[in-house]
């Protein structure tokens, strides 16, 4: 059942401590810490097929448009993105932090106030989950938060368009996106295009190997770098239908990423983003801008050599 509401009455404080004590990820007790829409509701308790989708894409950074995709293109494309799940026949769960309350499955309304937000949203890893939740704030869920709910109400299919890893000098920084550590805890299946070549794909490949979580690539043995099919990185597991998938569901306890190539028809403008990528990446080491100063320079510099082509393609990527 929904907690919507009883959250008025209930305080901030309480929500988040049993959000804290619940322990057993798909545990049914959890279907009253969130609220859950009542689409999601009905097909969940009916069996039928549910994918989560984050929230971050709607209101952040979305790799190289540095002020994040602009209202209301950002509604338009979170619209777009749950069409596309409704004409494949699931049910899409776009998960968000609304006023303290985390939620899944939004209504268009619930929608269209995040995408107004903007980056007003807090941009909610696992981290920041506590914080967003105790001062009612509202959050863009990022991978590693989005599993973390999908997780606890029963969802466990997630799709994106790029998750996140080991940064580039990451070695050095530690910069490494708890989505990492979150697929290594948490039973979700992540599907997206891959890793953005602005980051370590290899040592980030390491990491999730470490931390046990099986990495396969749709009908393809490289994992895909997001605007191009190709990394030069080999995944130890290779999917060619979804019936391979459902083979693979183990019950291990962590989770699995599957990344799927950029379609063939976007591959070409694909091609042009990552040579751009290749070129601010010199350019940052002939500049010796290093530490993190190079991530917006390299989205500035990306986004000047494609006069904005890498904003379209990761919409279209999706
Ligand atoms: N990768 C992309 N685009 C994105 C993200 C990742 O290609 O927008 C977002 C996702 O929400 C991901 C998050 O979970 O950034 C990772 O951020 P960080 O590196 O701060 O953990
Ligand atoms: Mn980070």
């Amino acid at each position: 059942m929904a907690a919507s509401s009883s959250s008025s009455s209930s305080s901030a404080l309480s929500r988040l401590s049993n959000i804290q004590n619940h322990l057993n990820p798909i545990d049914s007790l959890a279907k009253n810490l969130v609220k859950i829409s009542p689409e999601v509701s009905e097909a969940l308790s009916h069996g039928h097929a549910v994918v989560a989708l984050e929230s971050t894409i709607i209101s952040h950074v979305f790799f190289a448009c540095v002020q994040g995709m602009p209202y209301p293109q950002n509604f338009e494309t979170a619209k777009e993105v749950e069409a596309i799940v409704r004409n494949n026949g699931a049910v899409p769960a776009t998960i968000a932090i609304l006023e303290g309350l985390p939620c899944v499955g939004l209504s268009t309304e619930e929608l269209e106030r995040l995408a107004k937000l903007g980056s007003k949203a807090q941009k909610t890893a696992r981290r920041d989950i506590a914080h967003v939740v105790a001062t009612r704030g509202n959050g863009a869920t990022t991978v590693s938060a989005t599993m973390f709910f999908a997780s606890m109400v029963g969802i466990p299919v997630f799709v994106t368009g790029g998750i996140g890893g080991v940064h580039r000098h990451g070695e050095h920084t530690m910069d490494i996106s708890s989505d990492l550590t979150e697929l290594g805890r948490t039973p979700v299946a992540v599907i997206s295009a891959g890793i953005k070549s602005i980051l370590d794909i290899p040592r980030t490949l390491e990491y999730l190997e470490t931390h046990g979580v099986c990495v396969a690539a749709y009908k393809t043995n490289e994992f895909p770098a997001f605007f191009t099919e190709t990394s030069g990185s080999k995944v130890p597991c290779r999917v060619d239908s979804p019936e391979d998938y459902v083979n693979m569901k183990l019950k291990l306890g962590s989770g699995l990423v599957i990344g799927v190539p950029i379609p063939r028809e976007h591959a070409a403008s694909g091609r042009v983003i990552e040579s751009a990528i290749q070129s601010a990446l010199r350019e940052a080491r002939e500049k010796n801008i290093t530490g993190n100063a190079e991530t917006p320079f390299l989205l500035a510099r990306v986004n000047e050599l494609t006069g904005g082509l890498s904003l379209a393609s990761s919409i279209l990527s999706l």
